[in-house]
């Protein structure tokens, strides 16, 4: 048992005295929410460095979630993941949509677009999918389904920071995109979120709905919400984008040392690699196949905890095993069946940049001595 637990993430932090010049700024500017200078140029840094061209920030994702439904004027049924972390599916709730479960494809976990064509009825609106772990959705067959039966595609984009496809942004596709900027994301603004949209009206139209609907000071356009990210937030993201090329690699590094690590060990499937993929390595997903690997998924969990390592089962439960949404008729176990068994068997480990290769061995030498087969 280790002295200090191994957490499955830590927040990536920029230099404290950086970040003091920072808030030195803004108490002098006194000026410290509300599209302030530091907001505006987050926005405009933030939109290079990810390739798309609008982006508008929030105070975190799930807000920038119905925020982005809400743009779009989604009613009805939308389409979408029951693999996802549960405030995907309550975004829609909010805005008094009827979330439709559609199975996951088993490679990468995403929304499979096949199980979305099958789930549209006269209600459908939009698809709502999810790039699980930053692997992309397959967005090419999911903008087919979505152009034949004219519905929206809106991506929750949470762990999909940096990611790119054929080097383009995965988050310039569908409608709008929303990222995550959690404290125990690749990038972090302590809270955070983004939408990505593709033009300069749907741009307003967000930057508006985010600040209560206000067009200017005496017109309320809509009724809008309050999810404006605040300036010490945005100045902390400004910095963050100065080293989180730094912290990508970092992660790459410790995607690597896994694999190389476990590879080989019988029972434990890594995610399939994309090649044509530009990952931000949010997360380390393994599956564990207890037929194979000689004990179910939780038992190893709960083995690496009493170790002092804190891995983490992202996603289970499923959101459709949630009580506010298990009624639902796409809810059903038998119509989700590779949700169903991905969920019984993922596990993430512990990644971030500062995690060491004595750590990653220390992990790995956990997974290995447990294996069926191993002495
Ligand atoms: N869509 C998707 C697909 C998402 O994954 C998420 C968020 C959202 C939408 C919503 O975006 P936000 O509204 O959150 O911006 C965490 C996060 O709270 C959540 O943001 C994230 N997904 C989800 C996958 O994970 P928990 O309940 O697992 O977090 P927690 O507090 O247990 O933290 C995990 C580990 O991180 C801890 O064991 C220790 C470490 N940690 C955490 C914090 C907050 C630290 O070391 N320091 C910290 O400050 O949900």
């Amino acid at each position: 048992m280790r002295d200090t637990p191994i957490y499955v993430t830590r927040p990536s932090l920029p230099p404290l005295g950086e970040f003091i010049t920072y808030l030195e700024t803004i108490w002098e500017e006194k000026w410290i929410t509300n599209n302030g200078s530091f907001h505006q140029l987050f926005e405009k840094e933030l939109a290079q460095y990810l390739g798309v061209e609008y982006i508008s920030v929030f105070s975190n994702g799930t807000l920038a979630l119905i925020t982005a439904l809400r743009a779009l004027n989604i009613t009805g049924e939308v389409i979408t993941t029951p693999f996802s972390f549960v405030a995907t599916t309550h975004s829609l709730w909010w805005n008094g949509i009827t979330p439709v479960f559609a199975d996951i494809e088993p490679g990468y976990m995403n929304i499979d677009p096949k199980k979305i064509e099958e789930a549209i009825t006269s209600k459908t609106t939009a698809i709502m999918g999810v790039h699980v772990y930053g692997n992309p959705c397959d967005v090419e067959a999911i903008q087919k389904v979505a152009d034949k039966h004219n519905l929206k595609v809106i991506y929750d984009a949470a762990h999909a920071f940096g990611v790119k496809k054929n080097g383009e942004s995965i988050l310039n596709f569908g409608d709008l995109s929303v990222l995550s900027f959690h404290a125990t994301k690749t990038f972090n603004t302590i809270e955070g979120g983004a939408i990505v949209c593709h033009s300069a009206e749907m741009k307003h139209h967000i930057d508006n709905l985010k600040n209560f609907g206000f067009r200017n000071e005496i017109t309320v356009e809509e009724p809008g919400i309050n999810a404006k990210m605040n300036e010490v937030q945005a100045a902390y993201g400004v910095l963050q984008l100065k080293y989180v090329d730094g912290y990508i690699a970092e992660r790459k590094r410790v995607t690597e040392s896994y694999r190389t690590k476990l590879e080989g060990t019988a029972g434990i499937k890594f995610l399939y690699d994309m090649d044509e993929v530009t990952h931000a390595y949010s997360y380390f997903p393994i599956c564990v196949d207890p037929e194979v690997y000689g004990m179910q998924r939780d038992e190893i969990y709960e083995l690496m905890k009493l170790d002092g390592v804190k891995t983490r089962r992202y996603f289970y439960p499923l959101i459709s095993h949630f009580n506010p949404y298990c009624d639902l008729p796409s809810a059903a176990k038998e119509l989700l069946p590779v949700a169903e068994k991905v969920s019984e068997q993922i596990l993430c480990l512990p990644i971030y940049p500062e995690l060491t290769e004595d750590e990653i061995t220390y992990i790995t030498n956990l997974i290995i001595t447990n294996a069926k087969g191993s002495k």
